[in-house]
């Protein structure tokens, strides 16, 4: 059975956040993203959502480029032939470089629309065996450790199954130690999003006495040599964020010694056939991978917990309630959180219904392609 998507719907949307996340980088209370709606000639609708910011802290990518390219390069390229599969469109791509979210956005529609004609769960179409998964929840930089510290405390009772927290130069050994004495068993660990270098060696080996299951991305987006230097020299696990954007990144970091542990995002690779690449490199190499988060909606949240149903996702990710991000999600149900564990649901696709009522609301502007 053939695909051939006969309209495409492109939309703006902004939500606001519940509360303010900050990183190392600075800090947004607002998100602005892009929907894909790929609607087939059967009518089916499948749905992706780009992880692109407003501006390009986290990579290079920004919600006007993903708009750009999606427009200019990859709806020509998916109108262009029916699609047999939906792993067809990364070699379709190819020829676009780099600009993972944009693409990941377009082929999780269509790997949600491929689900939903053979009538599967996404999770299953992937390949995925889980009927639950364990979450964690990452918590940004507060204005004070007492803040920090009470915010912990809400998410370890919730049930949350490990704690992340974002540190930098200033927000680091001291913050740790102190959540670490208040709660000394939690799985616990830090997130740094690139802000040291290999001159802050000594800061990064303090880490080790607190028994961090891992720190994420302590150093440059772009450098795995000097990842694999750290790692040689603390023992904490080091987790590659930023720094792995293909199954070819992925390949080379795990030669070199550059982590321990790899977090999958399905948009900063490029999208679920990636994400699946990147899953089974690590398996057969012994490293455990999680499934990041990029602050999604409730489209990309759904996409998030099909990927994470793959075996070696053996980690707690950072896939969330809706309810800690937004008070009204653009998905029904709401992706909830029960004693650190979603339940995968077993409707076809994404498994949950797109509330187009509430995505109107949000939505900013919109444009309708077709072939
Ligand atoms: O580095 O993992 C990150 C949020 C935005 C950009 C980058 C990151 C994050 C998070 C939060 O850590 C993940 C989430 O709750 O969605
Ligand atoms: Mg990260």
């Amino acid at each position: 059975m053939e695909i051939k998507v006969r309209r495409v719907v492109l939309r703006h949307l902004q939500m606001e956040l519940k509360s303010p996340f900050t990183t190392s980088f600075g800090s947004f209370q607002k998100k602005e993203f892009i929907l894909v709606e790929a609607v087939d000639e059967d009518g089916v609708s499948g749905w992706g959502e780009s992880v692109a910011f407003s501006s390009p802290w986290y990579n290079e990518e920004t919600v006007k480029t993903n708009w750009h390219i999606i427009e200019d390069f990859l709806l020509p390229l998916l109108f262009q032939a029916p699609i047999a599969h939906p792993e067809e469109l990364r070699q379709r791509f190819s020829i676009i470089r780099k600009n993972q979210m944009a693409k990941a956005a377009v082929e999780g529609a269509v790997w949600d629309l491929f689900a939903k004609k053979q009538a599967l769960p996404l999770h299953k179409a992937l390949g995925g065996n889980k009927h639950s998964i364990e979450v964690g929840v990452s918590i940004g930089i507060q204005k004070s450790v007492d803040d920090l510290l009470r915010i912990v405390e809400r998410y370890v009772q919730a049930g949350y199954r490990r704690i992340k927290i974002k540190i930098k130069p200033g927000w680091d050994v001291g913050v740790v130690r102190e959540v670490r004495r208040r709660f000394p068993d939690v799985p616990l660990m830090a997130d740094a999003n690139s802000a040291y270098s290999l001159a802050d060696i000594d800061r990064l080996k303090a880490l080790d006495e607190f028994q961090l299951m891992m720190i994420e991305q302590p150093l440059a987006s772009d450098d795995i040599v000097d990842h694999a230097a750290l790692q040689s020299q603390i023992k904490t696990p080091v987790c590659l964020d930023e720094s792995i954007c293909s199954a070819e990144d992925a390949r080379k970091a795990i030669q070199l010694g550059s982590c321990r542990i790899i977090n999958i995002k399905i948009g900063r690779v490029g999208g679920l056939t990636e994400a699946k690449r990147i899953h089974d490199i690590c398996q057969k190499n012994g490293i455990p991978v999680w499934c990041g988060g990029m602050l999604e909606a409730g489209v990309g949240r759904a996409h998030n917990i099909a990927i994470t149903t793959l075996e070696n996702f053996t980690l707690p990710g950072d896939t969330a309630a809706s309810s800690h991000y937004w008070e009204k999600d653009i998905i029904v149900p709401e992706v909830v959180v029960r004693n650190g564990m979603i339940t995968v649901p077993e409707q076809p696709g994404i498994g949950y219904e797109v509330d187009r009522r509430q995505v109107d609301i949000y939505t900013s502007y919109a444009k309708v392609y077709r072939p």
